[in-house]
């Protein structure tokens, strides 16, 4: 178990999944987290990234920053994921084994897989063909981040795991209806809908696509399970095991949020990876299995979403 008193590093603090973390450890007892601003550290500028951990020496590192977004962000922004992701993953190894980090966890994505990968995917599936397009940037830097942390331990001996989540969602998400993944993207359009008391709601792509979504508190949770229990060359998938159509998904945020709306597809938008679920057989082994499922963690998210938007404190 990694031990609870000394300094822990959480880069990304402030998104998704690091401010889930936060919320892990503090409930974990952990006493001295740290965290930088993105005005006072970019992570992408290695020489600042250096130096901010020469001062710091975390012991602990939660590597969870990136630039992140939806099926659209990713297709129209490809250079700043490609850009962003490499650079930040690769400064924050690096300084982390030059100050002797004692040990890492970076995170990828379940779209590091080849697009035509048997289903449910496995580890092993890992670059044995091509990537679905509509996000080849984002997990062509995600690939990146994995081969760095194989490659800092291969040749180091560093104690830096990686670990693959699925489709994320939860408290602290990117509700953006054209940036943001399709869970929030679909939440806030019901719910704008049903303010406006309009009669149908518009569901990208075809509604046949699948995926897997998991509650960011869930991967929080897998998080610390995976530093406390495991030190391997092998990334490790996290998820349910349990995927769903976006019509599924869309089905139930409508009976959530405003049950009256007709759903309308536009299938000009696209698809994506038809199917994407993670065989989370290896984490499963470990003794670790996600505890919230999809309808409660879509109803606490939405009163999440709620309470947030009435303090004017949603992301978009
Ligand atoms: O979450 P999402 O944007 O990304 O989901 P991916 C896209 C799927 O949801 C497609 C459908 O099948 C879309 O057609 N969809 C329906 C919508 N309505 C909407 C909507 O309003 N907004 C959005 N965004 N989608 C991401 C990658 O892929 O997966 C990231 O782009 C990352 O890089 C993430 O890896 C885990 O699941 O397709």
């Amino acid at each position: 178990m990694i031990d609870r008193q000394s300094s822990v590093f959480v880069a990304g603090h402030k998104g998704l999944v690091g401010s889930a973390i936060l919320r892990r450890l503090d409930s974990a007892g952990f006493s001295d987290v740290r965290v930088v601003e993105r005005k006072d550290l970019d992570l992408r500028d290695q020489s600042a990234v250096n130096a901010w951990f020469e001062t710091e020496r975390p012991k602990y590192v939660f590597l969870v920053a990136g630039t992140v977004g939806g099926i659209m962000a990713n297709s129209t922004r490809p250079a700043d994921f490609i850009y962003d992701n490499l650079m930040i993953h690769g400064t924050v190894v690096h300084a982390s084994h030059r100050v002797g980090v004692e040990k890492l966890i970076y995170l990828g994505s379940s779209c590091i897989y080849p697009r035509e990968a048997d289903q449910p995917i496995i580890e092993d599936s890992l670059l044995s063909g091509p990537l679905e397009p509509t996000n080849e940037s984002y997990a062509l830097a995600k690939i990146a981040g994995i081969k760095l942390c194989e490659g800092y331990r291969r040749q180091y001996g560093d104690d830096f795991i990686s670990a693959m989540p699925t489709n994320l969602y939860g408290p602290g998400d990117n509700f953006d209806e054209m940036n943001g993944h399709v869970l929030p993207s679909l939440m806030r359009r019901f719910h704008e809908a049903k303010d406006e008391q309009q009669e149908t709601v518009e569901v990208w792509g075809s509604g046949k696509a699948k995926r897997e979504f998991l509650h960011v508190d869930d991967l929080a949770d897998a998080c610390l399970f995976l530093m406390d229990n495991y030190s391997d060359l092998e990334h490790i998938n996290v998820g349910t095991g349990i995927d769903h159509s976006i019509k599924e998904l869309a089905e139930n945020i409508r009976d959530l949020i405003y049950p009256e709306a007709e759903l309308v597809f536009d299938t000009s938008k696209p698809d994506g990876m038809p199917r994407k679920v993670l065989n989370v057989s290896k984490l499963t082994e470990l003794g670790w299995k996600a505890k919230i499922p999809l309808l409660e963690g879509l109803s606490s998210t939405y009163d999440w979403f709620r309470t947030a938007k009435a303090k004017g404190e949603v992301r978009e």
